[in-house]
């Protein structure tokens, strides 16, 4: 049951699907954002009350229940008076879990997040059962109740994490951590605090052994993956190197078509979570057999002049970019050129200069933050935006050159998000 006064904020997809929600169980909300022009406004039924370019902080006091959307942080002023006033705080994640009665898998990380949520999802369906994938991913979790739902797949990013205290996941994991969002929090351990959230009230916690920053606490039930060969892990057999499960080979890494250690690590992590969701083992090495990978995370774009373009647009911190270029490197025999800038969220971009030493012959750095990026290396060279940093990676590289797209950064100095950044980077190679 629905308390009477609810205040949504934030009228993006999230906001959009709890006021959905709110209207499908015959309660009227009040909707504010702090933006003039919300991208939900349009959408909203005639007569719904509204307040947007400023949060009032009355309507806030007054309320019953909080409704915050994952943009939204937390320690606004107004949204603490209310915390403070006791005025109870939840996102859409919180919501849904409340209603929903199917098993939980929750995936967080700094990055894998997507890849790790679509594989498992993908597993679930092939096994045939009735799955729902969404959170962070697209999908606002409200979304799912419309379907049948058997067993739930959601990727949660660290601010839905925040205003979801009642998760219990069936399985739960924490892929990694590197610096992100420091815009937002404000040291590294907030917000490595804020993910192990996710671990609370699991019924089994995956980690990354390689990654000491994703160990849950001591007593908890829990497996790791890594590329040993302890639990999930990596093998010898047969001349060349398998995913194993507690040392005895599973598949081989060739059968792989997703690049790079760190998808390695992501399949295993897949593999975790599917094992404790009951889906069996054949059906899993089916997916991770056909899996391609998603758009706009290392993905092919073209062959030009004997020059090949990948978009890794997702690449939105310098984690993400140091695992690009690593698992680029891997396979491609020419020369590495690479597009970085953006929006740089407060990151120190300085583990990003070894492997611009030593696998790449030129960075372009286009977008807001690129002064800093510019700084760490003599192979860096200024461009204004992405036609220029491919404009001029075009005239550099030669026939067996390769030209990586791997930003670092967030899009949104320039671009409504990562997809229209590379959407439009698609477009700019393929009239090359
Ligand atoms: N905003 C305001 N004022 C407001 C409300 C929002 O300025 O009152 C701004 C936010 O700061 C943000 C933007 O509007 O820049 C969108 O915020 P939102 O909360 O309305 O976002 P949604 O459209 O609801 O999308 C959110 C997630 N976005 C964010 O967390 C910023 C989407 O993840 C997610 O797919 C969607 O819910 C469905 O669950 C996107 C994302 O960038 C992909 N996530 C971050 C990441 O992956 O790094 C965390
Ligand atoms: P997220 O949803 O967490 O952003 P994605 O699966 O969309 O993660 O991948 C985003 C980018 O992060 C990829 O393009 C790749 O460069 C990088 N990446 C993917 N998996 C990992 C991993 N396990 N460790 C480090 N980087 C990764």
């Amino acid at each position: 049951m629905l308390p009477e006064r609810i205040v949504i904020i934030g009228l993006g997809q999230t906001g959009l699907s709890c006021v959905r929600y709110c209207l499908d169980r015959g309660c009227r909300p009040l909707v504010m954002d702090t933006r003039a022009r919300p991208p939900g406004a349009e959408q909203l039924p005639p007569g719904l009350d509204c307040h947007f370019g400023a949060l009032d902080a009355a309507s806030l006091l007054a309320a019953d229940l909080l409704i915050i959307s994952p943009g939204v942080p937390l320690a606004t002023p107004a949204i603490q008076q209310a915390r403070a006033a006791g005025v109870e705080i939840v996102g859409d994640v919180e919501l849904f879990l409340r209603e929903c009665k199917a098993p939980v898998i929750a995936i967080t990380g700094s990055n894998g997040k997507s890849t790790v949520t679509t594989l498992v999802g993908e597993m679930a369906r092939a096994a045939g059962l009735a799955v729902g994938v969404g959170g962070n991913i697209g999908t606002p979790a409200l979304e799912l109740l419309a379907g049948p739902l058997e067993l739930v797949v959601l990727e949660l990013s660290s601010f839905q994490l925040e205003t979801t205290p009642g998760l219990a996941a069936l399985a739960a994991t924490v892929l990694n951590i590197s610096e992100d969002h420091l815009d937002r929090y404000d040291s590294l351990a907030h917000y490595r605090d804020t993910k192990l959230g996710i671990y609370q009230g699991a019924g089994l916690c995956v980690y990354n052994r390689e990654d000491d920053q994703t160990r849950p606490p001591a007593a908890v039930n829990a497996v790791s993956f890594g590329l040993d060969a302890q639990e999930y892990g990596r093998v010898q057999h047969r001349g060349e190197l398998w995913l194993s499960r507690d040392g005895e080979p599973v598949l081989p890494v060739a059968a792989l078509r997703i690049l790079g250690a760190h998808n390695q690590l992501n399949a295993l992590a897949a593999m975790a979570l599917a094992d404790e969701a009951g889906i069996p083992r054949d059906v899993q090495n089916e997916v991770l057999r056909r899996f391609g990978g998603l758009p706009h995370r290392c993905q092919f774009v073209a062959e030009k002049q004997g020059v090949r373009w990948l978009n890794d647009s997702k690449a939105t911190n310098v984690g993400a970019t140091l695992a690009a270029i690593a698992g680029v490197a891997e396979v491609v025999p020419g020369r590495l050129w690479l597009i970085a800038g953006g929006q740089g969220k407060g990151q120190d971009f300085t583990p990003l200069k070894p492997l611009l030493e030593q696998c790449i012959a030129g960075m372009a750095c286009f977008g807001q933050d690129r002064a800093a990026l510019l700084r760490l290396a003599a192979n860096t060279h200024e461009v204004e935006d992405l036609p220029g940093a491919v404009a001029w990676c075009a005239e550099q590289a030669v026939p067996g050159d390769w030209v990586l797209l791997a930003p670092a950064c967030a899009s949104l100095d320039m671009y409504s998000n990562y997809l229209a950044r590379g959407e439009h980077f698609v477009a700019l190679v393929e009239a090359l």
